[in-house]
């Protein structure tokens, strides 16, 4: 654990070039850092270092066999749930709070059926505030899992789309997605990806409903 002390960037998500600080220490490994958005209270986040040049923001991990029913309220879901260090949401306004900062890409990672390991990144990744619903803005798609969080079909699209809970109903759906499948998720009528969840995860038809593990990393652009 190092505290590297407030900042207006996730310390675990290391600079290229030298022009953008903090960097991480020389040998720091994957585990949790304390960070400082700015406008915000220091945080707790779960730092995935990658390599060399790379870091990750930990904003979300889920398993098949998950304790947490994921099934929460809004704000519960605003401020984030779950152990960083297992199954976790961070909170959808850190997340928010952390994307407007600066320009992120956002890295799924998914295990599915087989345990086979996919992922999809976004080259763009944000959230607008809590007045507009927490709103998902995505860029363009690229990797080896398809690009499900963009769909075509305008009933299970998720990019563009409005947080919603049981609670707080923002979906496009007549009825309300996240009570009827559980957990917080940008739901339109209703999806094809659901990572937020108790049980099976879904990744389009890359698995619908037996994906085994999941991750949602944060990171600046290449
Ligand atoms: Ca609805």
């Amino acid at each position: 654990l190092t505290q590297p002390g407030p900042s207006a960037y996730p310390p675990c998500v290391l600079a290229r070039g030298n022009s953008l600080p903090p960097k991480v220490p020389a040998g720091s490994s994957s585990g949790v850092y304390i960070i400082q958005p700015v406008g915000l209270h220091p945080i707790m986040v779960y730092c995935e270092l990658g390599g060399a040049d790379r870091g990750w923001t930990v904003i979300q991990r889920n398993r098949q066999d998950t304790d947490i029913t994921w099934a929460e309220s809004w704000s519960t879901y605003k401020h984030g749930f779950g152990n960083v260090h297992s199954e976790f949401w961070l909170g959808t306004e850190y997340i928010h709070q952390i994307t407007r900062q600066k320009i992120y890409q956002v890295r799924f990672v998914i295990w599915d059926a087989a345990n086979n390991m996919r992922f999809a990144d976004y080259n763009l990744f944000s959230l607008d505030d809590e007045s507009q619903g927490y709103r998902l803005r995505l860029g363009t798609h690229s990797g080896t899992a398809e690009d499900a969080m963009d769909s075509d079909n305008p009933r299970k699209v998720h990019n563009n789309m409005k947080f919603s809970t049981k609670d707080r109903d923002q979906d496009t759906y007549r009825g309300n997605c996240a009570s009827r499948y559980g957990g917080g998720w940008w739901y339109s009528a209703c999806y094809s990806v659901q990572l937020n969840v108790k049980g099976g995860l879904t990744w389009g038809s890359l698995c619908k409903g037996n994906c085994k593990h999941c991750v949602v990393g944060l990171s600046w652009p290449v």
